[in-house]
């Protein structure tokens, strides 16, 4: 049955009608105790999303969706290693990535988890040569800058951990990422650095990326430069990647490779061998204490039920405000510096997802499916695109993301950011009436300007401190609620064959732009145009 079709989506129509653009004062004002109500607590993230504009039968409906989508079986499905990516024809079980010792998921009938703490293990032993001192460069030089080469989901998980718990790093290595195919990246990223210190990783899952075997063999060329032997790669590069042939033909040995598998999707990986510059930064202990917080949000979305199940809850909300109250994106802000790159992250993780034209069956969807994320840390963002959000004609649902204590506790800064997140959730849910605005002596021909409408809707996601365990809650809260939105939209979360058609073109052209002959027209004009343009200015 299509998705439209499903009498909780029916019904989730007429309430709409009915409610849907009820104000959230109305709301708060109708039932005073409602902040103490939506809200749920699981893996040490509390979230609060009793200002999102809904009911409890909103809520309700939203449930029986998921119900009549199947949410608990195709979860279940994840967990018993069905090939639930149809498309690609594989499982997805980046939940065994996180999997304690001991405990078993398993796949065709054989536990993995015991090749994932293997992997571990590995990196473990490697990571601590490093930072301790005992793994050594070529010339005996210890290793003090690690330059990790990927892209996409081989980089942005990478990026953003290395951000978010640089508190937590050793501060005598320099880390450094590099991915674009503009040279420019690889250039900037290593012009102060010394090859007889510098560990490159490359992480390529299929070790045949453009931008990354090109971004690779420069490494190689700049490293052997000055470090002359080619003997000298086996102590200045490693791999991850699940693709040993190549790896080797590289010439890395594949004793410096760290594998991972083909059920982990590209932007499923940050907590696979992917995170190897995660742990060479924070060291294995604060990588297992990220682990076990994935895993806690991990049990959760498999057990818990549906009515505090946080996944499930922000799943539901976003197809409540994409599908239903016409949202088109949704801001991610977090107050905290060291989360920069988290809602590029999330770009990745949902929109890649999530942004699906057809059902898993082929067939084309008439309904919206992913919103596009976007956001920047707080305060910043109030003092540029926040005026949208107030007073623009759209609606942008906001996650906050927040932590009561500072890690970095100086004057009181810690006080004046908490003090902004609520207040700003505040101000987007309840604005400033006329009467109010006029109250204090605001001429008329300004009122207007002056007026926030309110009914904004956001959710408040507050844990206690940014640590490795809560980051690691804090990704799975949203692997699961883009399988939740995936679920109820029909479509294959793990796939993204949307990637190839540029690629290919791509290549296409970069062959013939090194061609001799340089008046093909085999494109269409624009394009042929733009390609003589550039070919006379190189
Ligand atoms: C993620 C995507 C994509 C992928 C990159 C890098 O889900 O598949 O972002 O991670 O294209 O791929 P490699 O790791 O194979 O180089």
């Amino acid at each position: 049955m299509t998705l439209t079709a499903r009498p909780a989506w029916k019904a989730l129509e007429a309430h709409c009608a009915a409610v849907g653009a009820t104000h959230l004062r109305t709301l708060f004002a109708d039932d005073p105790d409602r902040g103490e109500r939506l809200r749920s607590e699981a893996a040490g993230l509390y979230v609060d999303y009793s200002k999102q504009r809904v009911t409890d039968e909103t809520l309700r409906l939203l449930r029986a969706l998921a119900d009549e989508c199947q949410l608990r079986h195709r979860i279940d499905a994840m967990w018993r290693g069905d090939k639930i990516n149809t498309s690609e024809k594989r499982a997805v079980l980046h939940v065994a990535l996180r999997a304690p010792r001991g405990s078993s998921i398993e796949l065709d009938g054989e536990n993995v988890v015991p090749n994932v703490h293997d992997v571990l293990d590995r990196m473990g032993t490697f990571a601590r040569g490093v930072r301790d001192g005992s793994w050594k460069g070529h010339t005996g030089a210890r290793i003090k800058n690690v330059v990790n080469i990927g892209i996409g989901g081989s980089d942005l998980g990478p990026v953003m951990a290395y951000e978010a718990l640089r508190w937590y790093a050793n501060r005598d290595l320099t880390l450094r990422f590099v991915s674009n195919v503009d040279g420019t990246d690889f250039v900037e990223a290593t012009r102060d650095l010394d090859p007889r210190e510098t560990l490159f990783i490359i992480s390529s899952k299929t070790f045949t990326t453009l931008e990354t075997m090109t971004n690779a063999q420069s490494a190689r060329a700049w490293a052997l430069n000055i470090l002359k032997d080619q003997s000298a790669i086996a102590r200045h590069f490693v791999a991850v990647s699940t693709n040993a042939a190549e790896v080797a033909k590289f010439g890395i040995d594949t004793e410096n490779m760290f594998g991972f598998w083909d059920w982990v999707g590209g932007r499923y990986s940050m907590d696979s061998a992917i995170g190897l510059s995660t742990m060479l930064a924070i060291g294995p202990e604060h990588f297992r204490e990220l682990l076990d917080g994935f895993h806690m949000m991990d049990e959760h979305f498999h057990t818990a039920p549906f009515e505090n199940n946080l996944p499930v809850i922000l799943g539901l909300l976003t197809i409540w405000n994409c599908n239903f109250l016409g949202a088109a994106t949704v801001a991610v802000l977090p107050y905290a510096q060291y989360l920069k790159r988290f809602p590029a992250y999330l770009q990745q993780l949902t929109m890649e997802s999530n942004g699906k034209h057809v059902t898993l069956d082929g067939a084309s969807i008439a309904y919206e499916t992913s919103p596009i994320i976007w956001g920047e840390p707080g305060t910043n963002g109030q003092h540029s695109f926040y005026q949208l959000i107030h007073q623009g004609t759209r609606i942008v649902p906001c996650d906050f993301i927040a932590f009561s204590k500072s890690l970095n506790p100086i004057g009181n800064h810690q006080e004046l950011l908490m003090a902004n997140v609520f207040a700003q959730t505040e101000a987007l849910a309840f604005g400033k009436m006329a009467d109010q605005v006029k109250a204090e002596g605001t001429p008329d021909w300004l009122v207007p300007h002056r007026v926030f409408e309110g009914n904004r809707p956001t959710t408040t996601i507050l844990a206690d401190q940014l640590t490795p365990a809560t980051l690691g809650a804090l990704i799975a809260l949203y692997e699961h609620s883009v399988f939740t939105q995936g679920v109820i939209w029909g479509i294959d979360s793990f796939d993204q064959w949307g990637v190839e058609l540029g690629k290919a073109l791509a290549q296409q052209i970069a062959k013939e732009l090194g061609a001799a002959d340089t008046t093909a027209t085999t494109h269409d004009s624009s394009t042929n145009a733009l390609m003589r343009r550039y070919r006379n200015a190189r």
